[in-house]
């Protein structure tokens, strides 16, 4: 299928984060971008910018860093006006559960105002230039031909809420969010799809499932369950281990991202999973036979490191999604077996030893000992 659209200056926001880095380096490795990349992170607790150390000495005239946070209007104002921007993909967010339920303020004042920080840039500096709002017929999606601007909104299946046994989400699912993440997730994307519908900005959204992969923030059940292992700690299984997550490897994610910016509509959701629904035990359990098959340390030993704890206030049951639109309209197929994926997720983690001790900084061993409480019985 023919791409629709190319872009030459793309605003990654929150690019420094696990999902954004491995997009950056999805856009200079695998995805023949030619263009130019501004990467802007406020490098939280979450984001290490030498998740791109490489790529940023590689491709020093098409890389850039800033340090800077997405609800700085003035500096996100002049990046549009200072690069030409003409797509933006926005990652930059709060995207921890458990820290939205501790302490939500910033998953408020990130996610949503800085989405519409952004937002309001991206319209004041494209402005006459995919139609302008005077001009605007309404109900058309506002794009002119030829013209390849695009606000690509990332987010996440956990706005449609909790499944019992049977279905799964698709983009027509009505909005369910159940936790101060999902609800602030939940609000930028209405924000998006207004400023869609309203200024006729081109826009497109995607709610993934849960993701893997190298560069993960271990806090997220993944990493933080192999490196427990690899250093003997208790496995904090929340509640009784039966809530069900749908699982995708990060770069199948990241190409179907690049799928619906290059060939999406334009003013259209679409849901991007891995059709690979596990229970959070079940998958403890593969994922001890892979650390072990990679480590030699007996399985039993690492069972016998599994601890049930309290469960997750508001914990949801169970996620699934419906992702045929995107299979079907735009030919995504995912390319990673979930074996395959935690395999090589495994492995990084155990050959990356520094980077591990780099992300582990104080801010974050810091968290976890004032929060630890929640975690046990
Ligand atoms: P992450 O926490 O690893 O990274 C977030 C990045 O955003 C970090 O680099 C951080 O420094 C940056 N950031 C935070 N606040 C900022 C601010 N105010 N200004 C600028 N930068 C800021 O998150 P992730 O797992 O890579 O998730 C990326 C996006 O994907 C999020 O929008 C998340 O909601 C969405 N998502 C994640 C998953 C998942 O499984 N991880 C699944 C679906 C959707
Ligand atoms: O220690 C743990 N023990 C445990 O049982 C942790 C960290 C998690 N869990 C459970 C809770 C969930 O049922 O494992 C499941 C996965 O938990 P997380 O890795 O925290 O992910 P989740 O809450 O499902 O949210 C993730 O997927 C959707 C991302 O963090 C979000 O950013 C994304 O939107």
């Amino acid at each position: 299928m023919a791409d629709l659209r190319s872009f030459s200056n793309i605003l990654v926001t929150g690019g420094a984060g696990f999902i954004g880095s491995n997009f950056i380096r999805y856009l200079f490795t695998d995805a023949g971008f030619s263009g130019r990349v501004v990467n802007l992170d406020a490098l939280t607790y979450a984001g290490n910018p030498q998740n791109l150390a490489d790529i940023a000495a590689q491709y020093k005239d098409r890389y850039i860093f800033v340090h800077g946070d997405i609800r700085d209007a003035a500096l996100v104002q002049k990046l549009f006006a200072d690069y030409a921007i003409d797509a933006v993909v926005h990652f930059a967010a709060e995207s921890h559960v458990d820290r939205s339920i501790l302490d939500p303020q910033s998953f408020i004042t990130t996610n949503v105002m800085g989405t519409y920080t952004l937002l309001e840039a991206a319209r004041q500096a494209w402005k006459g230039r995919y139609g302008d709002d005077a001009a605007r017929v309404p109900g058309a999606t506002g794009q002119l031909a030829g013209t390849s601007m695009l606000f690509h909104h990332i987010s996440t299946d956990e706005v449609y809420g909790s499944l019992g046994e049977e279905g799964a989400f698709n983009e027509t699912t009505a909005y369910d969010p159940r936790s101060p993440y999902s609800a602030s997730k939940a609000s930028s994307d209405f924000l998006v799809k207004a400023y869609g519908h309203t200024y006729g900005l081109p826009i497109t959204i995607s709610n993934c499932s849960n993701n893997y992969g190298p560069y993960q923030f271990p806090e997220k059940l993944i990493p933080l369950m192999i490196l427990n292992m690899l250093e003997g700690k208790p496995l904090p299984v929340y509640g009784d281990g039966k809530n069900i997550r749908d699982w995708l490897y990060v770069v199948d994610h990241n190409a179907a991202v690049w799928t619906i910016m290059t060939r999406g509509r334009i003013g259209e959701t679409y849901n991007i999973g891995g059709e690979n629904e596990w229970e959070n035990i079940r998958l403890l359990h593969r994922l001890i036979e892979i650390v072990s098959e990679e480590t030699g340390k007996p399985v039993w030993q690492l069972e016998a490191l599994v601890t049930y704890v309290k469960d997750r206030p508001g914990h949801d049951r169970r996620y699934a999604i419906d992702c045929s639109k995107l299979q079907n309209e735009l030919g995504w197929k995912q390319s990673v077996s979930f074996d395959e994926g935690l395999r090589h997720t495994v492995r990084w983690y155990l050959d990356n030893p520094e980077w591990i001790a780099s992300v582990r900084s104080g801010a974050y061993r810091s968290w976890i000992e004032k929060n630890y409480e929640h975690r046990t019985l």
